[in-house]
């Protein structure tokens, strides 16, 4: 039996949620971004509760997942009851690939989105009217947090396709009352002339790749303070506060993060309000969060680093309860938006944890220590191998195009010290000449495993 020949079942938990209409004035904030902690937490306890209902009564495999357990949704009678369910991952959506996984008839459902998934079979996002409702709203919110206002022009150059950044962001920019340039990835001398002719104040991209749009600009002989770029809302990949300095001083702009996953929707599951630039605040009355030891799976108080789980509160098609998504992070209090609490920028992903001889490193700490050196740029690599049964760490790294090869080399013997210092681990450098090592469109692949190959 296929998941869309599945009646749902009837249960008496009405959906906690339907979509309201957009506000007159398209720049205030929503209600429930201006709740208490208290009031946040009450409507947690009530959509959590639709939600188990939900997932167990329509998707056969939680039901047998929690059955398994010996959990029932009727079990769950307070807020923290939330730990007595199992966690589930990607491999959980891959076994009900494609569609297995839905709580709603194919009839309800109006978009399917596809995670790249680096392994493999990719995992399956599908939306009804009011999830897609419910994600445009949520980005619309992310985007008025970081600056952008109703009546803005937005070059939105997030890949459209099955990847979730560029529609997702679309609708977003949609709500909030922008004009969209639909650009996607790639093309970079286009975007360079589509930005210089349309004269967008806001930029949504990777952040890697608005530093690759950079060099574009100086080819045409543009400075980038010079373009009518005013606020940026990158996300889709891990970036250090060097990064956001880097890159607000190249386009004189301000840089907000946003963060998100398909498997909960895609981007705007958390957004960072440009008058405190502090991290993403979560929006919690769509997405609970908890963070995770990942080895033991205890559940850590707020403060301490682990994996971030997401369960989110009002999905339709698509119930995810317990998600590990393996990003690295700690939670803390709300400060623009008191309610909802704050995650700390993502150190990285558990997979893009290297350890070299015992000691972990994450691409990010190596990008904070490089851009506090003057002559190298923020463009580098890591390549791993095992030249003799031992593993290497080989930083490859652009110097600055201002820099002469005599003293990038000494930036980066300064920064093999720094590494060595601050990490604990002895890598090796090699110095590339500006423009030479690879750039992205979207997701910057920064690790190369060689390790079969050496
Ligand atoms: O990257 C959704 C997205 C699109 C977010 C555009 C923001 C902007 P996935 O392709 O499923 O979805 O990848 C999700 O990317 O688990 C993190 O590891 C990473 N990630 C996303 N945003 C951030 C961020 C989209 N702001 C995975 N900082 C997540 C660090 C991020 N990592």
């Amino acid at each position: 039996m296929t998941s869309n020949s599945v009646a749902p079942i009837a249960h008496n938990i009405p959906q906690p949620w339907t979509p309201p209409a957009p506000p007159a004035d398209r720049n205030q904030l929503d209600a429930e971004e201006l709740y208490s902690r208290q009031e946040i937490e009450r409507l947690q306890f009530e959509r959590l509760r639709w939600t188990l209902h939900h997932a167990y009564n329509n998707v056969p495999a939680y039901r047998e997942l929690y059955d398994e357990h010996g959990v029932h949704p009727n079990d769950f009678q307070k807020l923290d009851d939330l730990q007595l369910f199992p966690y589930i991952d990607k491999e959980f959506l891959r076994e009900n690939y494609p569609f297995k996984a839905l709580a709603v008839p194919m009839d309800e459902i109006r978009r399917i989105h596809a995670s790249s998934g680096t392994t493999g079979q990719p995992t399956v996002v599908a939306y009804t009217e009011n999830d897609i409702e419910m994600w445009a709203s949520l980005v619309a919110r992310s985007m008025r947090a970081a600056g952008v206002k109703a009546g803005y022009k937005v070059h939105n150059a997030y890949g459209y396709g099955l990847f979730t950044g560029g529609l997702g962001a679309h609708y977003g920019a949609e709500r909030l009352g922008c004009a969209v340039v639909p650009m996607s990835g790639g093309q970079t001398d286009k975007q360079v002339q589509i930005i210089t002719d349309f004269q967008p104040e806001v930029i949504l991209c990777t952040p890697t790749y608005l530093l690759a749009l950079a060099d574009g600009f100086a080819k045409a002989g543009i400075n980038p303070r010079d373009t009518s770029l005013k606020v940026a809302v990158l996300g889709a990949e891990p970036w250090t506060e060097g990064m956001r300095k880097e890159i607000e001083e190249l386009y004189d702009l301000k840089a907000c993060d946003i963060y998100g996953l398909s498997e909960l929707m895609g981007p705007g599951v958390a957004g960072e309000a440009v008058e405190t630039q502090d991290g993403c605040h979560i929006w919690e009355d769509h997405f609970r969060p908890e963070i995770i030891d990942p080895i033991s799976g205890n559940v850590l108080a707020d403060g301490e680093s682990g994996e971030l789980v997401f369960t989110t509160l009002t999905r339709e098609a698509l119930p995810i309860i317990r998600f590990r998504t393996h990003d690295l992070t700690s939670l803390s209090e709300g400060t623009a938006r008191p309610g909802h609490r704050r995650m700390n920028r993502i150190t990285g992903r558990s997979d893009d944890m290297i350890i070299l001889r015992g000691v972990n490193i994450f691409p990010t700490q190596i990008e904070e220590i490089a851009l506090e050196i003057e002559t190298l740029s923020p463009h580098f690599t890591l390549e791993i191998t095992r030249p003799h049964r031992m593993d290497e760490l080989t930083i490859k790294i652009e110097r600055r195009e201002n820099a002469t090869t005599e003293a990038a080399e000494a930036g980066g013997r300064e920064l093999l010290a720094q590494i060595k210092t601050r990490i604990g681990c002895s890598c090796k450098i090699e110095i590339a000449e500006p423009n030479t090592l690879a750039r992205s469109s979207g997701k910057l692949r920064r690790i190369y495993d060689l390790r079969e190959q050496s």
